[in-house]
């Protein structure tokens, strides 16, 4: 058995921010000290860590000089290449600050949305920078409580022309590859987030000037927090061609945002999600978007770090078992048979007879294939 040591061919990423995080809560301020973010990058890559992403403001504080702009990305760029890492996603905080205290892209000013738009650009000339070629927006405080100060009409509308606004700028300065996407989540920090889920988000997608070039980055912790499967979540995502990324996090259900270790909780549905890229040779970074406990000090980040690629791995055996397992198979090859291929054509299909109560009577083991799926993630399979 494989001693479950990450190597880059893994492909696993960590947000800059889960590193940074400092532990602080609504109750709390932050219990470590500071990691910065080039120290990050290379302690992530001692680690057999492939990937970064971060918000452009992790690595450039805003207000930076272009001197210590051009600096910080010439540092990034020579650690991340020195350990044949990438960068897979440079979003923008624009949740943060104040100004952005009633969203970014949905704000009520213009000037606020314009300089939402500005963050953004700068997160995606940056990203070019460092050789990235993905966007990720989640906009945290593009949401409400008060729905009498703003319609959701005037909401998805903005949302819309913001994302087409940052696609044709990608377009006019012809950066080839460059892709968009949503990160959807229902809420948290706004009482209720504008696109709440994937298939919200694919709704507006639909709608854009390129829906071709806008995909998801789904996050198992947000599924997870509007009580929904995160595995079904992540599937419609893939099964519509538009995973672009994936956080992968854990995250007791109906709860506010706890982003904990990978595999922390909710086993079954997170194998289930790691069997579904696994098996669908999904090549995207298998990215952690979760934050150390607030009890952990700052050499235990790396205990966090080395737990997410762990139980990540644990569970890719686990799918090699479940794969070659033949009890299982046999359950699924029978469950699966008899495949008949197409529906005949309608003419056909209807004259069809069927003997309902036979139909009725068919066993489908489900009983037996959860079990058997529980044994296996127990250990004793
Ligand atoms: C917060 C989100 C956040 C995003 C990040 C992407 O709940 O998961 O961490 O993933 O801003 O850039
Ligand atoms: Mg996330």
């Amino acid at each position: 058995m494989s001693d479950f040591v990450p190597t880059r061919e893994d492909r696993f990423a960590f947000g800059l921010w889960t590193i940074m995080n400092r532990g602080a809560d609504p109750f709390g301020g932050p219990t470590r000290e500071p990691i910065d973010p080039l120290e990050a990058i290379s302690e992530l890559g001692r680690r057999g860590v492939w990937a970064i992403e971060m918000h452009v403001e992790d690595l450039i504080p805003v207000g930076s000089s272009a001197a210590a702009r051009d600096r910080l990305i010439r540092e990034a760029r020579r650690r991340l290449d020195e350990y044949g890492m990438a960068c897979v996603n440079v979003g923008a905080n624009v949740f943060s600050h104040p100004v952005f205290r009633d969203g970014a892209l949905t704000s009520h000013d213009a000037k606020v949305r314009a300089l939402a738009m500005q963050r953004y650009m700068e997160a995606i000339d940056v990203g070019v920078e460092l050789g990235c070629t993905l966007c990720d927006l989640w906009w945290g405080r593009d949401g409400c409580e008060c729905d009498a100060a703003r319609s959701p009409l005037e909401a998805f509308k903005r949302l819309r022309e913001g994302l087409n606004y940052l696609q044709h700028y990608i377009d006019r300065r012809g950066y080839a590859g460059y892709r968009l996407a949503i990160e959807p989540k229902p809420n948290e920090p706004r009482g209720d987030a504008y696109l709440p889920t994937v298939g919200h988000a694919l709704g507006l997608i639909a709608m854009l000037d390129r829906p071709d070039n806008c995909g998801l980055v789904p996050e198992l912790a947000h599924a997870r927090m509007a009580g929904l499967n995160a595995f079904h979540e992540v599937a419609l995502a893939l099964d519509a061609g538009r995973l672009f990324g994936l956080h992968l996090n854990a995250q007791k259900p109906l709860r506010f945002d706890q982003d904990l270790r990978f595999g922390a909780e909710d086993l079954k549905e997170s194998f289930f999600v790691v069997r579904l890229i696994e098996d669908a040779g999904w090549t995207g970074a298998r990215t952690f978007d979760a934050h150390p406990y607030r009890t952990a000090d700052r050499e235990e980040v790396w205990d966090f770090v080395t737990g997410c690629m762990r139980s990540y791995l644990i569970l890719r055996e686990k799918v090699k078992r479940f794969n070659a397992d033949a009890e299982i198979q046999g359950l699924l090859r029978e469950l699966h048979e008899p495949d008949d291929g197409p529906l005949p054509d309608p003419q056909t299909l209807a004259g069809m007879h069927f003997d309902w109560d036979e139909l009725a009577r068919r066993r489908l083991h489900h009983e037996r294939l959860d079990q058997l799926t529980q044994e296996l993630l127990l250990g004793i399979r």
